[in-house]
């Protein structure tokens, strides 16, 4: 059956292009440009962040600093190390091999050499000011007194420290943002979310600026991965890499990310989930991955997976365009699966041998095959509630959904519509193999059906 299915693939892809308002009401994710991936790619944002980071040499020089104590640096001169490496606490090391010390960080115009309390002569106007504003004491020892100081009670935040991904102002410069940044459980700079996977400890969270991350990433023990701006400005971007995502082991939680530009044979796009550690994903955008088995979403025997408010969409595979699951726990809420296309079998997902699997105020819409448009599932226990299955095709056979012959388990659905008119399924709504096929369900429609055929 494989290969004779194959041989009409492409055929099938230029079916792909629907008109585009068909395919607007299928869409959930708000106005502005679909896919935040195809926007600002460039990495030159961080590039000008570091730079607008990076304070002038002309930091302060606090009054009664004059023994540069045991927080060591400075903040000039961490100021201008790229926050990519880690935290202030290693920079000191590369920053401190110009065994010049303190004299160099300051300005190294006049070698006024005698500078211990007071400053370089040169300014005096405005280091007057600075000192009369910045006399008061400096309690967290950062260098930088009350005044100067927009939160004295922090030795991380000070003005020239390096950005971290936490909703605060760290270098004290409202203009430099966290763009481009990750972090791991507060701390760190980090320009990779793989730095900060590599950082992290079983449990950490690893939060993620705004940004566009071109890299493919693999989690292998006990994970939080979260945007702090959520997926339309959060993208994950796999290049073609492999699976974007990989989840081997350990009990994750993915939320806020746009996730694309996956591709493998047979390990999913998306998200690839070979291990069996619950995996929940959460207000996700999960687009324009491929792959031969699970374009968008890929599952090993054994996974367990969550998926709440995520869209699945325009992925391109041959078994399960936007999901194949053969886990064993999938629960499904509030998401969408849409215009995701399989040259074989389950265009929006395909489901093997799962005892009971629930999707509830679903809309699985717009999504092609050459069986099973919408979905198909073997051998498994699968309740619909509150769904919508409507606009999905298949050149073969079961538009909506099919249920393979031999053990095709039972389907539910409970007021789920399955559209009507220029909504229909085409080209029906069910087809059960070997038994027949079965449609007319609309609006609310509750019924189920089992190897014996739909009532
Ligand atoms: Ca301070
Ligand atoms: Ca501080
Ligand atoms: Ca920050
Ligand atoms: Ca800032």
């Amino acid at each position: 059956m494989t290969t004779e299915r194959r041989s009409s693939r492409a055929s099938r892809k230029t079916e792909g292009s629907r008109d585009s308002g068909e395919r607007a009401t299928g869409w959930v994710a708000g106005d502005g440009p679909r896919y935040s991936w195809a926007v600002d790619r460039s990495p030159s944002l961080l590039a000008l962040l570091l730079l607008v980071a990076c304070p002038g040499d002309d930091g302060p020089t606090p009054a009664g600093s004059g023994d540069s104590t045991t927080t060591g640096d400075p903040s000039p001169t961490t100021g201008d190390l790229p926050p990519t490496t880690t935290g202030p606490g290693t920079g000191d090391e590369t920053g401190s091999t110009s065994a010049a010390d303190d004299s160099t960080a300051g300005t190294a115009g006049p070698t006024g050499t005698t500078d211990d309390g007071s400053t370089t002569g040169s300014t005096d106007t405005t280091s007057d000011s600075s000192e009369s504003s910045g006399g008061g004491v400096d309690m967290d020892m950062d260098g930088f007194p009350d005044g100067l100081d927009c939160d004295d009670d922090d030795p991380l935040v000070h003005p020239g420290a390096p950005e971290r991904c936490n909703g605060r102002d760290d270098d004290c410069d409202p203009m430099t943002t966290e763009d481009g940044v990750v972090s791991v459980d507060g701390q760190g700079s980090h320009a990779t979310v793989g730095d900060g996977i590599a950082a992290s400890v079983p449990g950490s969270e690893v939060r993620i600026c705004p940004g566009t991350y071109v890299e493919t990433l693999s989690i292998a023990h006990d994970l939080q991965l979260v945007s702090e701006g959520g997926p339309t400005v959060t993208t994950i971007d796999g290049n073609d890499g492999g699976p974007t995502v990989s989840v081997g082991a350990g009990t994750v939680s993915i939320t806020g990310l746009t996730i694309t530009g996956g591709s493998s044979v047979g390990l999913g796009g998306g998200l690839s989930i070979t291990g069996t550690d619950p995996v929940t994903v959460t207000d996700c955008l999960i687009v324009g991955n491929q792959s031969s088995d699970g374009a968008g979403i890929y599952t090993y025997s054994g996974a367990q997976l969550s998926l709440q408010q995520t869209t699945v969409a325009e992925n391109l595979g041959e078994i399960g365009g936007g999901l194949m699951f053969q886990g064993s726990s999938l629960s499904v809420s509030q998401c969408t699966f849409t215009d995701n296309i399989s040259g074989e079998v389950g265009g929006g997902m395909v489901i093997f041998g799962l005892p009971a699997v629930q999707l509830s105020d679903t809309a699985i819409t717009d999504n092609q095959s050459l069986d099973g448009g919408g979905l198909a599932v073997e051998a498994a226990s699968l309740d619909l509630q509150d769904c919508t299955i409507e606009r999905n095709s298949a050149s073969s056979s079961g538009g909506g959904l099919l249920m393979f012959s031999g053990h095709p388990g039972t389907v539910g659905s409970t007021h789920s519509s399955w559209g009507t008119g220029p909504d229909d399924n085409s080209p029906q709504d069910v087809t059960v193999a070997g038994v027949g096929s079965f449609g007319g369900y609309g609006a609310g429609a509750s019924f189920s059906c089992s190897a014996a055929g739909c009532l």
